[in-house]
C-alpha cells in the first residue's frame, strides 16, 4: 500500500523551510544524520542570498553531523544558531569569529530543554528513518540522538527515507522519553540491555509533510592509523583497569565502560580488548565507533548500548553483513538515555574522555583551546564523568610538536572540575587523584603525567606559590598560556618575569 504521505525532492522539502525558523535534524555525530535536505536548504540558502534576501536558520541536531549537514549549511552561510555540539572546520571558524551563536550544552540535557521550551519553537523536524508507516511509525536509523524530542515537538516533520538502511534494523532502537516533573518516573533500566521503551517513534501522521527518499552512506571518516603515543596511553588505561580490578575496586565481572570519540578513544577501546585479564565487557556508551565492532564479534565485548553507531562504510558493510548477531548485541537509545545521570550512577559506569588540557589541581578544558576557540563541544563528556563510578580523562601530555603542555597550572576554560575527575592518563603514567588534597593532586600529575620536558617548569610554578589550600597564583597560573601566545612556545618560561 502506497504511503499517504507526499514524496518529494529535496529541493521541495526545503522550499517548506522559512528563513528564521528552527530545525531539529536527525545525526549523532554523521551517524544518522540528515543530507539531503539539508543540502538542498544550503542550495536555497545560497540563492536568496545571490538574491539579496536573508536567509538563516537555527540548526539543533543530536551532536556534531557530517559534510551534508553543518559542512554543507556553513558553507552557505545558513547558521544563525547551533547546538549542542559540532566538529566541522567551517562551522567552527564561524563559531569563533562570532558569525554563529552558538550553545555548547550537556548532550543528556538537550531533549529536556527543547521540551521546556527553552529553545524556542522547533517549526521542523528532518529526520533520517529505514523505514516508516501509514500510521506515523518512524523506524530510525544508524542514530536516536534527539530525533524522537525533535519528532514529538516539531511543528512539522520531513523523513529522509534512506534506503541504505534496511527497514530491519526495526527492533534496534529502544525509545524512551522521560515524562517531565513533576510526573518523572524513574528511568527502568538496570543493566545495559535493558529495554524500557519502543521499537519506534511514532508520531501523528498529520504532521509528516513530506518524504524524501534517498540511498546515502553515512559520512563517518576512518581513524587515523593509532601511533606510539596512543598506543602507550591506550596501556596505561588498560594497565589501571587491571589494577583496579585486582584490589577489587572494580568487580570481577567488570563494570559497563563509556568511552568518547577520536583517536585516543579507539586506541583505548582497542587495548582494551587485548588485555585478557579485563573479562568480556559490556559497554554503556553515546558513540559506538570502528573499534568496537571486532570486539563485538570476537565476544571481548559482549553488549553495547549507544546513541549512534558511527562506523567507516567498511565497518558498516561488516555490520549489516552480520545484521542478524549484532541484533541481540548492539542496542541504540535516546541521548537523553544514554547519557542519564540517573543511569550512569546506577550502572556505575567507567567513564574514559578525552581532554584538550588538565591543570594541576584536576580541572579539565575539553572545549576550549587557549580558553576562547571553541574545538567541538563538551558533549556528552560531562554528563558521565560527573556521574560515573570511575571517571578517566586521557591525553597526549604535549600538542603541536611539544610546544604546546596539555599540564597547565590552571585550564584555560573548564568543563570538568577537580570535583568529578578522578583518573588522569597521558602517554606518561597515571596520576589517580582519588582521596588526595590539592597539593597532592599537583604533584602526582606533575610526576605521572607532565612531559618530561615540562616537569621542572611546572614544579617551579609549585615552589613559587606561597601559601593556601590550593596551590595556585593569580599572577602566573596564565603564564605558560601567555608565554605560548607571544613565543609559540610553552617551554622555558622565565617565571619571575610573568610576577
Ligand atoms: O589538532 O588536528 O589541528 O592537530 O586538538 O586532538 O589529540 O587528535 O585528540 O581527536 O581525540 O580530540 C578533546 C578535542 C580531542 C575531543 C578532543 C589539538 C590537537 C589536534 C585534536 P590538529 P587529538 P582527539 C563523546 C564525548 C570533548 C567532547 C567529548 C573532544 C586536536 O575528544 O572534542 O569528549 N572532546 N565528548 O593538536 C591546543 C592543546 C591541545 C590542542 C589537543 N592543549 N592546545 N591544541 N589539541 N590538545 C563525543 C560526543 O559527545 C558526541
Amino acid at each position: 500500500m502506497p504511503l499517504p504521505f507526499p514524496i518529494l525532492t529535496p529541493e521541495e522539502a526545503a522550499a517548506l523551510i522559512q528563513n528564521g525558523q528552527t530545525i531539529g535534524f536527525s545525526g549523532f555525530t554523521p551517524a544518522g544524520a540528515a543530507k539531503a535536505i539539508p543540502k538542498a536548504i544550503a542550495a536555497q540558502a545560497i540563492a536568496e542570498h545571490e538574491a539579496g534576501r536573508p536567509f538563516q536558520i537555527g540548526v539543533l541536531t543530536g551532536a556534531s553531523t557530517g559534510p551534508s549537514l553543518d559542512g554543507a549549511l556553513a558553507a552557505a552561510e545558513a547558521i544563525s544558531f547551533r547546538t549542542p555540539y559540532q566538529s566541522d572546520p567551517l562551522l567552527r571558524a564561524q563559531i569563533n569569529s562570532g558569525q554563529v551563536r552558538f550553545v555548547d550544552m550537556h548532550l543528556s540535557q538537550l531533549p529536556q530543554i527543547v521540551r521546556y521550551g527553552f529553545l524556542g519553537p522547533i517549526h521542523f523536524a528532518v529526520v533520517e528513518a529505514a523505514d516508516i508507516t501509514a500510521g506515523g511509525g518512524i523506524v530510525l536509523t544508524t542514530s536516536v540522538g534527539a530525533s524522537n524530542t525533535y519528532l514529538n515537538c516539531a511543528q512539522k516533520i520531513l523523513i529522509e527515507l534512506n534506503r541504505r538502511h534496511p527497514p530491519t534494523l526495526l527492533g534496534m532502537h529502544d525509545i524512551f522519553e522521560p515524562k517531565d516533573p513533576p510526573t518523572r518516573d524513574a528511568i527502568p533500566i538496570y543493566t545495559p540491555s535493558d529495554r524500557g521503551g519502543a521499537a519506534m517513534v511514532v508520531v501523528d501522521p498529520r504532521k509528516i509533510a513530506g518524504i524524501v527518499e534517498t540511498n546515502l552512506d553515512d559520512e563517518a571518516g576512518g581513524f587515523d592509523s593509532s601511533n606510539t603515543v596512543t598506543e602507550k596511553i591506550g596501556q596505561n588505561v588498560a594497565e589501571f583497569l587491571v589494577r583496579e580490578m585486582h584490589s577489587g575496586r572494580i568487580p570481577r565481572q567488570f563494570l559497563p565502560l563509556q568511552s568518547g570519540v577520536g583517536n585516543i578513544a579507539n586506541a583505548v577501546l582497542a587495548a582494551l580488548g587485548e588485555r585478557r585479564e579485563v573479562p568480556a565487557f559490556e559497554m554503556y556508551t553515546e558513540v559506538l565507533q570502528d573499534s568496537a565492532i571486532p570486539l563485538l564479534k570476537s565476544g571481548r565485548c559482549t553488549f553495547a548500548s549507544t546513541s549512534a553507531l558511527t562506523l567507516s562504510p567498511a565497518m558498516m558493510k561488516e555490520f549489516y553483513t552480520d545484521l542478524d548477531y549484532f541484533r541481540s548485541r548492539i542496542l541504540l537509545r535516546p541521548q537523553e538515555i544514554s547519557n542519564h545521570p540517573e543511569i550512569v550512577r546506577r550502572l556505575g559506569i567507567i567513564s574514559m574522555n578525552t581532554a584538550i588540557e588538565v591543570d594541576l589541581g584536576g580541572n579539565v578544558n575539553s572545549t576550549h583551546v587557549m580558553g576562547r576557540q571553541m574545538m567541538n563541544g563538551i558533549g556528552g563528556s560531562g554528563d558521565f564523568t560527573r556521574n560515573a563510578y570511575v571517571s578517566i580523562f586521557s591525553c597526549p601530555s604535549v600538542a603541536k610538536g611539544g610546544k604546546i603542555s596539555a599540564i597547565v597550572p590552571l585550564c584555560s576554560h573548564i568543563d570538568h572540575n577537580e570535583h568529578s575527575v578522578q583518573i588522569v592518563i597521558t602517554e606518561n603514567g597515571v596520576a589517580d587523584l582519588r582521596g588526595k588534597d590539592p597539593k597532592e593532586r599537583a604533584d602526582l600529575i606533575i610526576d605521572k603525567c607532565a612531559h618530561p620536558e615540562y616537569r621542572d617548569q611546572l614544579r617551579t610554578y609549585l615552589r613559587l606559590v606561597k601559601d593556601g589550600h590550593v596551590p595556585q597564583s593569580l599572577s602566573l597560573a596564565f603564564a605558560m598560556h601567555r608565554h605560548y601566545l607571544t613565543n609559540n612556545d610553552m617551554r622555558n618560561i622565565e617565571w619571575e618575569s610573568w610576577r
